[in-house]
């Protein structure tokens, strides 16, 4: 039988490049030098699209599948799918939760950790001869017992929540309700009241166009001068004119962005700043977590043309 055949938005690593290729004819949309020829040649025969999380597809790539039957997510994000554009033509959706939830607070941690303390600044430190030339680095504020706020209880709040326990600190979190399983942290519905009562104010939510923003001007001056923002989830969670604008103007003490718009380029005001730390968009990027998330993009796809239930379906 045929192999069905896929659209590849984005690149994978060698390990799950060569068994999708072995499962499928596989066009990779994003080696070619003219998209929009590919997707008029191949379009009408593509009948799956695999991408990654931040590479997604719109209503114009979806429309130019007609016989499009599923789309496999590389990554717990969705948002870069158009999912009305498939809901109207009953195409199925499936992304990977679970497998990264983990690698993804751990970083989520390790940001917090590096920026406060002031990590990257202190290796410096002792590499260009100032801590032998100049003495003891300079003081920063400590991270344990202080206030932590997790905008978005979901698996990746949750796995940021628990490692931040362990720091003793005193937690709150923001989502649309309570949530059943939280119940030994305050609930705060409003985001600006709980950046007010945070010192570290992470953004763990899943993005949408109702959370487009929603970390705004009112929520980064909440969190102030002796606040660290720390980004884990999508930049459009976040108003990067207005954060940019604290940063530079110290009205936010600092951030931890793991996301930014117009990635991999990102504004070349971040790169004048030392009171932001920057990670290239690389929270679940373990080997291992990747490995199980390609497994999963596979298995998904494998199980919709085996005509069996899809393992990890968002629609
Ligand atoms: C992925 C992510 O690594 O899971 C997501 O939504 O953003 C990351 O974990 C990324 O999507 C891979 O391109």
């Amino acid at each position: 039988m045929d192999k069905p055949i896929i659209l590849q938005v984005g690149p994978y690593p060698q390990w799950d490049q060569e068994p999708l290729d072995a499962a499928f004819r596989v066009h990779r949309y994003f080696e070619s030098e003219d998209k929009t020829a590919l997707l008029a040649d191949v379009g009408p025969s593509v009948k799956a699209i695999a991408t990654r999380g931040e590479l997604g597809a719109n209503r114009a790539m979806i429309e130019a599948c007609p016989k499009l039957e599923v789309i496999s997510v590389y990554g717990v994000g969705f948002d870069a799918v158009d999912l009305q554009a498939c809901r109207e033509r009953g195409i199925r959706v499936t992304n990977t939760p679970d497998v990264l939830t983990n690698d993804v607070a751990d970083l989520g941690i390790a940001m917090m950790l590096c920026q406060s303390r002031g990590m990257l600044g202190a290796e410096t430190w002792v590499r260009d001869g100032s801590w032998a030339e100049k003495g003891l680095y300079p003081l920063k504020r400590r991270i344990w017992g202080r206030r932590a706020g997790v905008l978005g209880l979901g698996r990746i709040g949750f796995e940021v929540a628990k490692r931040l326990k362990g720091f003793d600190m005193k937690i709150a979190y923001s989502d649309v309700e309570a949530k059943s399983y939280a119940t030994d942290m305050e609930f705060v519905a409003d985001p600006v009241a709980l950046a007010e009562q945070s010192d570290f104010l992470f953004v763990t939510l899943a993005a949408s166009a109702a959370t487009r923003h929603i970390v705004g001007k009112e929520v980064i001056q909440a969190l102030g001068p002796d606040g660290m923002l720390i980004n884990i989830s999508r930049a459009s969670n976040i108003d990067e004119d207005a954060l940019l604008e604290a940063l530079e103007t110290a009205e936010l003490g600092s951030a931890a962005l793991d996301v930014f718009e117009g990635e991999p380029k990102l504004n070349p005001r971040f790169l004048a700043l030392d009171n932001v730390l920057l990670q290239p968009h690389h929270a679940s990027g373990t080997i291992e977590t990747r490995k199980a998330m390609g497994q999963l993009v596979r298995d998904n796809l494998a199980a919709h043309f085996a005509g069996q239930p899809l393992l990890t379906p968002v629609l």
